[in-house]
């Protein structure tokens, strides 16, 4: 497959926003295949003999972004494996959720596998975020559904994250989303913003 052919849609904001929630909703909708950075990072975490399991466990509990290298890899590895399972009649049309977390990865990433259509952001309190995490928490399992480590993620976001978010908005490569009503009003926005920007 070439860059060409593949569209990409990056999904961003805080731990917590619902771009998990958000992207469900897409696939089921618009034909997009859905790509969790973080979902990647824990089935490659718990994959017997990766030599990466023990550094992805410890990342993601202390909220610390896994180098690049990594990530990179599984998530080309899995666009690669659904182009092939799917066939040609489709899109190619990918939404990346929770990725890319830095600047360096933002720019590895357009460079070196596709450049991003666009970024679909959700703006979110810590407030409302750290309400959801903690009542996922109850039942997600999550080794990071924790205050100590919703704190530490709440930090790595603000500082390290928003720096991508806000040079693709410098570039008016953002679409942002209010996340903070229901998913279904959430919703209606993101689809009312994705006419706007033709998809
Ligand atoms: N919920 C959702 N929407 C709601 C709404 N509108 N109203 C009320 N409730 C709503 O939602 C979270 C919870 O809120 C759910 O219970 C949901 O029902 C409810 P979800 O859709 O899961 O939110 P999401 O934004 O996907 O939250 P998530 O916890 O997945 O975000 P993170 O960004 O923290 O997690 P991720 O899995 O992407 O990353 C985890 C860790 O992996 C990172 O901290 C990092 O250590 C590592 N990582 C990397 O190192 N590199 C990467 O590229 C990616 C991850
Ligand atoms: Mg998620």
């Amino acid at each position: 497959w070439s860059a060409s052919e593949v569209t990409v849609i990056f999904v961003l904001g805080g731990p917590g926003a619902g771009k998990g929630t958000q992207c469900q909703k897409l696939v089921s909708d618009y034909g997009f295949k859905h790509l969790s950075a973080g979902d990647l990072l824990r089935e490659e975490q718990d994959r017997p003999g990766s030599e990466f399991g023990e550094m992805i466990k410890s990342n993601i509990k202390e909220g610390i972004i896994v180098p690049m290298e990594v990530t990179i890899q599984l998530l080309e590895n899995a666009m690669k494996a659904q182009i092939e399972a799917e066939g040609e009649a489709w899109k190619k049309l990918f939404l990346i959720d929770g990725f890319p977390r830095k600047l360096d990865q933002a720019h590895a990433f357009e460079r070196t596998v596709v450049p991003s259509k666009f970024t679909l952001f959700f703006d979110c309190s810590e407030a409302v975020m750290e309400k959801r995490l903690l009542q996922r928490g109850e039942t997600s399992g999550r080794s990071d559904d924790n205050l100590e480590s919703i704190k530490k993620r709440f930090r790595v976001f603000v500082e390290t994250s928003m720096p991508v978010v806000n040079e693709f908005e410098s570039q008016n490569r953002v679409v942002k989303v209010s996340a903070e009503r229901s998913p279904e009003e959430v919703y209606r926005d993101v689809q009312a913003k994705f006419r706007e920007r033709g998809v």
